[in-house]
């Protein structure tokens, strides 16, 4: 499962499907990736390059087929779609509030208003935030938070706008679905109207997050108040429609089941034929610590490495999977890249969503760490800013970039 370090450009599989005995007899790659037999059908379509269904799914969640057979499949479709590079970027986050109307029965970040945790940062305070971006060479910064009942659309687009103006080299992902929805309830404007205006204030794409669990057997459970799973589609399918790039994640690991998982996965690849729109799908491992939900166990590592393999087999038009090393944990999400992840997110500054929620990982990560990281896992290590364009450094400045080509992925 190492990536392409093999002459002619060839993968480590095609390495071994070249290679005879001394005997004259043929290694085949089968030979060695002996898989579970009930895999035959799935490693079959693989192979093919057809696609999955939600039997296959439901199969590869059967704790009885071997994660690191789901694994090798995986990560035969990430090398074919991003060969053996491993993205990451430089990126900063901003909650500018944790007050929220809403009560996910899986968050731990929220606040009522009068609480002692509850904050809301000024505009000096957001400003300040992106100066520190900059000097420390950020791309990007990751822009979500509460749905503060005493705040109007207004102060959000401020938000946007007074970051844009002072830094217009940073890219702002920002305000979920779930915002957008409550943006629309507040103005009762359509959805491209308020995406236009948020376009126009300096929003660059949208984060993936929001999303949990579609179904409304679980979404009721866990967050039944907020923008439901058509909802989340809609909010996103309009956004791919005006040029809007945007992300899409999968909270696994609370009171869902293999089937809610699997349909979540096919309801987003559907989107995704529609508009083409997703760059990378982030599945997010549930951190109970500090929630309505403290009674269940976090996901075990297996558990992630699983997923990621299934989201990377199943999501067959989606580019990107992210192994988010602040949720994953280091070593999960550096092995995560030869389970189908070929992203690490970022170096990450001020989170506060999994940190609230006990995440013990890191507050930081360098740009010497992750590229080790990434090395260490045999792959080849490459910056890229928020819509997957190669970032450049200045030699004698870091803080200071340039892009270059959108990064090579082939779905
Ligand atoms: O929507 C909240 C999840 C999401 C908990 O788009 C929790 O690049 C686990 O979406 N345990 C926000 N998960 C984070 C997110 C994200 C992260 C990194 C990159 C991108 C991207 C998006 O976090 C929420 C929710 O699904 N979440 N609480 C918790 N206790």
């Amino acid at each position: 499962m190492v990536g392409s370090t093999f002459p002619h450009g060839q993968s480590f599989r095609d390495h071994l499907d070249s290679v005879h005995t001394d005997r004259g007899c043929r290694i085949t790659s089968d030979m060695i990736y002996s898989i579970d037999p009930r895999l035959k059908p799935i490693s079959d379509k693989i192979e093919a390059r057809q696609r999955l269904d939600m039997e296959d799914g439901l199969l590869m969640y059967d704790p009885d087929i071997p994660v690191n057979d789901l694994g090798q499949l995986a990560n035969l479709v990430r090398e074919r779609i991003n060969g053996n590079d491993a993205y990451y970027n430089i990126n900063t986050h901003l909650n500018a509030t944790n007050v929220c109307v809403y009560r996910c029965i899986f968050c731990a970040f929220r606040s009522d208003l009068r609480s002692s945790k509850g904050y809301v940062m000024s505009d000096e305070q957001v400003l300040q935030r992106g100066q520190e971006a900059v000097k420390n060479g950020c791309t990007e910064m990751h822009i979500v938070g509460g749905l503060h009942h005493q705040k109007k659309f207004d102060w959000y687009l401020n938000l946007l706008q007074i970051l844009h103006d002072a830094y217009p080299q940073l890219h702002l992902k920002g305000w979920t679905a779930v915002e957008i929805n409550w943006f629309e309830f507040l103005t009762k404007l359509p959805t491209a109207e308020i995406l236009t205006q948020l376009e126009d204030a300096g929003l660059g794409s949208m984060p993936g997050g929001g999303a949990e669990i579609f179904h409304p057997e679980v979404r009721d459970q866990i967050c039944e108040h907020k923008a439901d799973g058509t909802n989340w589609i809609h909010i996103h399918r309009t956004a791919h429609q005006l040029g809007i790039r945007t992300n899409c994640t999968m909270l696994y690991g609370h009171v869902e089941k293999p089937f809610h998982r699997i349909d979540h996965l096919i309801r987003l690849r559907e989107l995704q034929d529609e508009t083409g729109g997703f760059q990378t799908f982030i599945p997010l491992a549930f951190h109970p610590e500090n929630t309505g939900l403290s009674h269940i166990k976090k996901p075990t590592a297996l558990m992630d490495l699983r997923t990621i393999a299934i989201s990377r087999l199943m999501l067959d038009n989606i580019p990107h999977i992210k192994a988010y090393w602040i949720m994953l944990g280091i070593g999960t999400a550096q092995t995560a890249l030869s389970y189908g992840a070929d992203d690490l997110d970022g170096t990450v500054r001020h989170e506060l969503i999994y940190h609230d929620a006990g995440a013990t990982t890191p507050e930081f990560l360098s740009v010497e760490r992750i590229e080790h990281l990434i090395r260490e896992a045999g792959r080849d290590p490459v910056e890229r800013d928020t819509l997957y364009r190669t970032v450049q450094r200045d030699d004698t400045d870091r803080s200071v970039w340039t892009l270059g080509e959108k990064v090579a992925s082939s779905v």
